[in-house]
């Protein structure tokens, strides 16, 4: 599907966009403000929640997340002849900065060790440039970008755990793609989505595709089935109609910020490491290559424990690759469970640098440097027992959520749909929190206040360790949506944080329901 161009040539056109015309607007009127002139055209790309999978796309097992109506905009003006990108960003937190573009058409620089806003909009263009290399190669190979005059602005909240990176990372590459290509190129969501998930591998994270896809691919009213394998894909699905009840999601912040890159190396790299030692540790064990499905650039991969699956059912099973069948899923998942428990369960201590290296019958310094020097980690041992059982038992957790909410017979009554939806949540944040070490103190007390008013579910979303929650409440005129939302301010945030202000206690808790993507 192609993405849909906002021009702002005429304020009819702008006013006619659903949603966010206004917004528009608004950003159109900044924009002229600071430069003197009218931009040439917006690109928007929003935030999201995920409703249950986390820290298994990187695994390359499928997630449920939606896009949510909290998004990030830049309005663009190209500058013929111009070798400068401006920024401005509505924030003043987030100075004006300035970027030289090279003017041999090779790629700008990006500094990963220091921490600023830029660096986002630079990984943008990094991906968008190498994308315009590879379709008009005459054209970008040796000639610099477009100058830009940019105006960002964003309401996701960042280090919140709802993508604010992606949102923003999504809507530059967009921006970058449609200046340099004039105004009737369409962009399709399968190549925004494609090049930006690697995007913030340039500020050294190693993280999986979920949030682009999510951000690049939602649709208005449904959430969507994220597949990674054979290839990205995101299946659009509404919510299951109940009898008395509207399906509803309560997104509320903790506020303590997890800053992603900075704690990559004992946080999300090394989780990264962890998941990935394990494949390889089970791999040798039950003698099996780790084959990928698809080789790209992938060449010194490791492999996964999604491809230990498929290796270990070739070798033993005969069913070589899982063809996402939900039934099958179920049943593969639940073997490599109990081939978990056999081969790391009696090492719940966790493996030295020695110990995992003999394991793969590998030296120490190989070890070293196969697995722990692409993205540098922190830690005395890895954890993969946790770690592996935390990944295979949520990807079954998705496909029994999955098939809930597509479950065409219906329920025979809602609390059935809310009890069982909701008890994966929960079981999905017990499995964060004991096997996966991602959740907080904050997160913890977040859920059992939501639990304790009227939530069937309640979780960390995004990478955790901080962050925000997602909570199953039944919704509409019948629910506890509102009972939630006070509780929480009532003996959460009052109590955690006593001079939070009516604004920041808005921002905080979101109720949204699911956008469009980017666009
Ligand atoms: P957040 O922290 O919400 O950006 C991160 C990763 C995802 C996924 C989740 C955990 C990035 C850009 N995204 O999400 O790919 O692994 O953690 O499920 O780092
Ligand atoms: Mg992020």
């Amino acid at each position: 599907m192609s993405i849909p161009v906002i021009h702002v040539s005429s304020k009819e056109e702008l006013s006619s966009k659903p949603n966010i015309g206004e917004k528009c607007l608004a950003i159109s009127a900044k924009f002229e403000k600071k430069y003197g002139s009218k931009p040439d055209f917006i690109s928007r790309s929003p935030g999201r929640v995920n409703l249950i999978g986390e820290h298994i796309d990187y695994c390359d097992f499928s997630v449920l997340p939606m896009a949510i109506n909290v998004d990030f905009l830049c309005a663009v003006k190209v500058m013929e002849g111009s070798k400068v990108v401006t920024l401005i960003n509505d924030d003043a937190r987030f100075g004006e900065r300035k970027i030289e573009l090279p003017s041999d058409g090779s790629y700008v620089k990006i500094n990963s060790t220091i921490s600023d806003w830029s660096n986002y909009f630079k990984c943008g263009m990094h991906v968008a440039h190498s994308f315009l290399k590879e379709i008009a190669p005459e054209k970008f190979d040796s000639a610099p970008l477009a100058g830009l005059e940019v105006f960002c602005q964003g309401n996701v909240p960042t280090g919140g755990g709802l993508s604010s990176s992606a949102a923003f990372i999504c809507a530059t590459t967009l921006a970058v793609v449609r200046a340099n290509m004039g105004k009737g190129y369409q962009m399709s969501q399968q190549d925004l989505t494609r090049i930006t998930v690697v995007a913030e591998h340039y500020l050294g994270l190693n993280n999986g595709g979920m949030d682009q896809a999510a951000s690049v691919c939602g649709k208005a009213d449904h959430a969507l089935y994220v597949e990674f394998k054979p290839e990205l894909k995101a299946t659009a699905f509404k919510f299951p109609q109940l009898k008395n009840h509207e399906v509803a999601f309560v997104i509320a912040n903790t506020l303590v910020v997890s800053n992603k890159q900075e704690t990559a190396p004992t946080n999300y790299n090394l989780r990264v490491v962890e998941v990935t030692v394990a494949a390889n540790v089970l791999a040798a064990k039950y003698d099996v290559v780790l084959k990928k499905l698809i080789a790209k650039d992938e060449d010194s991969a490791k492999g996964n424990l999604r491809d230990f699956m498929n290796a270990y059912n070739a070798k033993y099973e005969d069913a070589s690759t899982w063809d996402g069948n939900i039934d099958n899923g179920i049943k593969y998942l639940t073997k490599m469970l109990s081939l978990v428990e056999e081969t790391l369960g009696s090492k719940t201590e966790g493996f030295t640098v020695s110990e995992a290296a003999a394991a793969l019958k590998i030296s120490n310094e190989e070890f070293e440097r196969e697995y722990l020097s692409i993205f540098p980690v922190r830690f005395e041992t890895l954890k993969l027992y946790q770690r592996a059982k935390h990944v295979y038992s949520e990807a079954l957790r998705v496909l029994r959520a999955l098939r809930l909410m597509t479950n065409a017979s219906g329920f025979k009554s809602d609390e059935e749909f809310f009890s069982s939806f909701g008890a994966l949540m929960n079981e999905s944040q017990a499995s964060c929190d004991k096997l996966y070490n991602c959740s907080c103190p904050e997160t913890d007390q977040i859920c059992s206040i939501a639990l304790a008013n009227g939530a069937y579910g309640s979780r960390l979303t995004g990478a955790g360790f901080g962050g925000s929650t997602v909570s199953l409440v039944p919704g509409g005129p019948n629910g506890d949506v509102e009972k939630v939302k006070q509780a929480l301010i009532d003996e959460f945030y009052r109590v955690k944080y006593p001079n939070i202000t009516e604004e920041e206690l808005a921002e905080a808790i979101i109720v949204s329901k699911p956008t469009d993507g980017s666009y």
